[in-house]
């Protein structure tokens, strides 16, 4: 048998050099490259290996966290196709980047994490960092990425990770387990060496299937869809990464079956579509939320049924409603006692399509679509307008990021108030165009997302939408940005806090308590003067281009400047947080404390008990 003899972390880099994914016929690298922070846990060890191989670029980063999140948001515009592996030190440097893979796994997204471990060797334990236990020695702060990743191992012989890769492999691959993968990498076995296999070491072609779903199952959906009055289709992240958009354009024009789109799903079909009702759910709009209570029908697409989607499980109120539910996954097929197609979102739709050959939906319900998109559209542009106060509302400045944006431009973004206002006001024209993590929502995804969508797409514009508490939660990636020469604006909201929470401390009748970023006042409370903060000066600090509009006027100019310029440009603006964009016919179960010393809350509680008893079970 033909041997080389490598260092673990030599062999284990050189293999996925030679990983490659196919889907549909057309070949691709998986891996465009590896993120790193290195201290004494890696630099020796996958650090010298990053640096004596061929066709494997080593990326930096400022914080472990967002390197994940860049990473995810790279694989999320390669619709799963590529991702990146990224390399940390032990201890902090490894647990930094839990937060982003629990993101990654939720979000269903790949991203390979290499963090460094103790020794394997554990003569000189404890090692600096190392949590030790009374317990056992085979315990360290990585097995707290267990429960967030979708494969994990620890590698205490160089010789495993001719078993572990493929595995690794298998799991960033598919469509239905992919997620974080982790393989923790001791810090001395990492740089030990071992004579391996030569054919670990062949190129290897991971094919990315299009299962089908069960001919049965199609029939029996397509003869529900057949005695159905009101059925609504409900898009999730799936028939984006499926790259069924097409697919499913086909179905709803041909059938009427009117589309709602969750925070992944917006975009799979664009605004003006005319089966299209924009977004549902907790953060949807009128027409698909009203069309949502009174569906008899409904078929999930590549989603998995969140609770923003669900509108806490109040959306669907037809007493006879039943779920037809496509997806990949068996467990996000079988939600809501559907009949489950557990199939490639295209495949799917394509086989569903030509069962339901001949079928329309009833008058009655296309002209009920028709009616509720022109409303939904003139309300659309009622709020879009502002309401005439002298800083611009959150969505004047939507208003203003969408116009300067083009068809194909990518927006971007996370946690707060903007992912909700977004997912009603934003009209997308392109699937890949509309980029919010919102399976997590994790505060500082933005600027390190925005980098991840620009490297794996530098043919489009991308815009960052972030709030000023996320802005100072995560803005260091700008420096990666500049120092790869990455193109990226960034429009800072800032609403002097976490504006979002602070509304919902409101309605559970805390009003707004610690939410605002204020001086310690008289009252002991945070109720003192604004803490103003240069967000436009800390840009320029990291090595953006950074610029404050204070008027609607001066926005426009910078967005417009902004699309012009290279590197990384910053429109800082100051929002007027009196004008709020509602909810339409929808609910989010936040639960209120069921005693106080409140009046205020006891009255939210109350509203809170009358509003979840619409929840229900869907069994
Ligand atoms: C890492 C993280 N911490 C906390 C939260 C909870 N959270 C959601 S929105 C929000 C406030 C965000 O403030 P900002 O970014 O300024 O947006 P705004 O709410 O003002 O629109 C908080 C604290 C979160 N989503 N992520
Ligand atoms: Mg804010």
């Amino acid at each position: 048998m033909a041997t080389r003899r490598l260092t673990m972390a030599q062999a284990l880099i050189e293999f996925l050099t030679r990983q490659l994914v196919e889907r549909d016929g057309v070949e691709a690298r998986f891996f465009a490259g590896c993120f790193a922070i290195f201290g004494h846990g890696n630099v020796a060890g996958i650090g010298q290996a990053l640096q004596q191989v061929d066709g494997l670029r080593t990326y930096q980063s400022r914080n472990e966290q967002a390197m994940v999140h860049a990473a995810a948001a790279y694989a999320r515009m390669k619709d799963r196709l590529g991702a990146f592996a990224c390399t940390t030190s032990i201890g902090p440097g490894a647990t930094n980047m839990i937060t982003a893979a629990a993101g990654a796994t939720i979000n269903r997204l790949p991203v390979l994490l290499l963090p460094g471990d103790i020794f394997g060797r554990r003569n000189v334990a404890p090692v600096l960092q190392q949590l030790e236990s009374e317990r056992s020695q085979d315990v360290s702060v990585n097995d707290c990425f267990r429960p967030v990743s979708r494969y994990w191992d620890r590698i205490t012989r160089p010789d495993q990770i001719i078993t572990a890769l493929p595995e690794a492999m298998r799991v960033l691959t598919s469509p239905s387990e992919t997620g974080a993968v982790t393989l923790c990498l001791p810090q001395d076995v990492q740089t030990e060496a071992y004579d391996y296999p030569e054919e670990l070491f062949r190129r290897r072609v991971w094919r990315v299937p299009r299962p089908r779903p069960e001919p049965e199952l199609v029939a029996a959906a397509a003869e529900l869809v057949r005695a159905s009055a009101r059925p609504l289709i409900v898009a999730g992240g799936g028939v984006i990464y499926s790259g069924a958009c097409a697919a499913l354009d086909r179905l709803a024009r041909a059938t009427g079956i009117p589309v709602g789109e969750t925070q992944a799903g917006k975009g799979s079909l664009p605004f003006d579509h005319p089966q299209s009702l924009g977004a549902i759910g907790a953060t949807g709009t009128l027409a698909a939320n009203r069309i949502a209570a009174a569906a008899d029908l409904v078929i999930g697409i590549g989603t998995r049924y969140s609770d923003f989607t669900t509108a806490s499980k109040t959306a669907f109120q037809n007493p006879a409603v039943r779920f037809i539910n496509i997806n990949v996954a068996d467990f996000d097929a079988h939600k809501h006692a559907a009949v489950p197609l557990v199939a490639d979102a295209r495949a799917a739709l394509d086989e569903l399509g030509a069962a339901l050959a001949g079928f329309r939906v009833a008058g009655a319900h296309a002209q009920r679509v028709e009616s509720l998109r022109r409303e939904w559209d003139a309300e659309l542009e009622r709020v879009l307008a502002g309401a005439g106060t002298p800083r611009p509302a959150q969505a004047e400045v939507i208003a203003a990021v969408q116009a300067a944006s083009g068809p194909r431009d990518v927006v971007v973004c996370a946690a707060g108030s903007l992912p909700g206002d977004l997912h009603k006001l934003w009209r997308s024209r392109d699937p890949k165009s509309y980029h919010l993590e919102y399976g997590y929502s994790c505060m500082g995804y933005e600027i390190a997302g925005g980098l991840g969508v620009a490297m794996a797409d530098p043919s489009r514009a991308v815009t960052v939408m972030v709030g000023d508490a996320s802005y100072l939660m995560m803005a260091q990636e700008i420096v990666t940005a500049v120092q790869e020469g990455v193109k990226m604006a960034v429009v800072v909201i800032d609403n002097h806090g976490y504006a979002s929470i602070g509304s919902l401390s409101e309605s559970i009748g805390s009003g707004g308590f610690a939410c605002a970023t204020r001086r310690r006042g008289a009252d002991g409370q945070l109720s003192g003067e604004v803490v103003a903060i240069d967000f436009a000066a800390n840009a320029r600090s990291l090595g953006a281009h950074a610029v404050r509009a204070d008027s609607r006027a001066e926005l426009a100019a910078a967005l417009a400047e902004a699309r012009g310029r290279d590197g990384v440009s910053v429109v800082v603006v100051e929002t007027d947080t009196s004008v709020r964009v509602g909810g339409y016919d929808s609910w989010w179960d936040v639960p209120v404390a069921e005693v106080s010393e409140m009046e205020s809350v006891g009255a939210a509680r109350s509203a809170w008990e009358a509003a979840a008893r619409k929840e229900r079970h869907h069994l």
